[in-house]
């Protein structure tokens, strides 16, 4: 199975993507980690992401803060499919990192998910990699029903209350 690269533009962004390699995990999907920055180490960053296919990797989740350029830098040097976390580490609280991960121009695409949205970006990586993976989609979809009865469970369980207290 082709392996998941999970590169952030600092540490500091980790708290929030570690959340993305504990998901992966969780799907026995291999991944690597690496701190590479699009303005701080943009040698290292072309480097990581044009050899990444040729390395194993099938998708990139690309994690960045403020001006947000990590996604859309590694999205030029790999056809790859990228997935962008824009990290809230600013005073716009991740506005800024949105905006600059998902107004790509036309011709390189980047998959923007939510502002901290790591738990999605590893899940779409999932979903990508199960395009060729079938073990993977029925995983995909035990995951899925497990959530649908998750809520099940939360709407008995909230008109259970209401009908003793009253709601
Ligand atoms: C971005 O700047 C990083 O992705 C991080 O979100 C933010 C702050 O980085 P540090 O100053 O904490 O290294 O490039």
């Amino acid at each position: 199975m082709k392996k998941v690269a999970v590169v952030m533009g600092s540490d500091s962004d980790y708290p929030i993507v570690s959340e993305a390699v504990k998901t992966l995990r969780s799907f026995d999907v291999e991944c690597e980690t690496r701190v590479l920055s699009a303005h701080r180490s943009p040698s290292a960053v072309a480097q990581f992401a044009s050899g990444a296919a040729d390395r194993g990797f099938g998708v990139i989740i690309a994690a960045a803060g403020k001006a947000a350029h990590l996604a859309g830098v590694i999205a030029s040097q790999t056809q790859l499919p990228v997935i962008g976390i824009p990290i809230k580490s600013s005073a716009f609280e991740g506005l800024d990192a949105l905006l600059s991960t998902v107004q790509m121009p036309a011709g390189v695409p980047v998959a923007c998910v939510a502002v901290d949205g790591a738990k999605n970006a590893a899940l779409l990586a999932v979903r990508i990699l199960a395009l060729q993976e079938p073990q993977l989609l029925q995983r995909l979809t035990d995951y899925r029903d497990s959530m649908t009865a998750d809520i099940a469970a939360k709407d008995a369980a909230i008109q259970a209350k209401c009908a003793t207290e009253g709601c």
